[in-house]
């Protein structure tokens, strides 16, 4: 925390891929690397299933409850609103959030049910663009040999391959695609390089956007 001075804000990186790319053991890597170096930094996920709309979004991915594509995507893309002012408030107070999935799985997923993309978009405008959005990038087919998929509604490999495409509509260059079939210990070193050095310009004062 040191290393950071005191008007400094805290970045937002995002973390995205396809089911078991491998984010969430990164995202949790990364972290304790960040927390041992003495930033202040938060590991968050979405969906964020300890809130009232999170446990409907859990109840449908277990399949224990049906509901219309456009509801759920809208639930999924509420949760993301009801903690966008602690977001807020985090990032301004310096600490930086690493965050497992955001808007990106939110339009990836549903408009991989055909659903129109520029709706699927537009209940995300106005929430916080991340600083960085990376991207562990593994084909659908690799993804499933990794010890295979639980058993949420999404993991199935014919439904990962069309998420996989709507991944790659959305992709731009300001995304860092990583090889998510390297080591471990490999995406975690090309992680930490590119989480460092945005970690450096928000630090700088690079102002907040929507
Ligand atoms: P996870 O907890 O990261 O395994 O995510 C649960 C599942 O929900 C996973 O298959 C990805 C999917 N998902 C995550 N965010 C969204 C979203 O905003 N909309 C939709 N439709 N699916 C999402
Ligand atoms: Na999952
Ligand atoms: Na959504």
């Amino acid at each position: 925390e040191n290393k950071e001075s005191s008007n400094s804000r805290g970045a937002l990186i995002v973390l995205e891929g396809l089911d078991r790319c491998g984010k969430t053991s990164q995202s949790g890597r990364l972290y304790k690397y960040l927390d041992e170096q003495g930033h202040s930094v938060e590991s968050w996920r979405f969906p964020d299933r300890n809130t009232g709309v999170g446990q409907m979004i859990s109840s449908y991915l277990a399949n224990k409850s049906q509901l219309d594509d456009h509801a759920i995507h809208l639930l999924f893309s509420a949760n993301r609103w009801e903690k966008r002012s602690l977001m807020e408030e985090k990032l301004k107070s310096g600490t930086t959030l690493i965050v497992d999935r955001y808007s990106y799985s939110g339009v990836a997923f549903s408009s991989a049910k055909g659903l129109d993309i520029e709706w699927c978009k537009a209940p995300e405008i106005g929430l916080l663009a991340p600083d960085l959005v990376v991207y562990l990038d593994i084909s659908p087919e690799k993804a499933a040999e990794r010890g295979g998929y639980g058993d949420e509604r999404y993991e199935q490999l014919e439904f990962q391959k069309k998420v996989a495409g709507s991944y790659l509509s959305l992709r731009d260059s300001s995304w860092k695609v990583i090889d998510a079939t390297l080591s471990i210990e490999d995406v975690e070193k090309k992680l930490r390089e590119v989480v460092l050095d945005r970690m450096m310009t928000c630090h700088k004062g690079k102002p907040m956007s929507q």
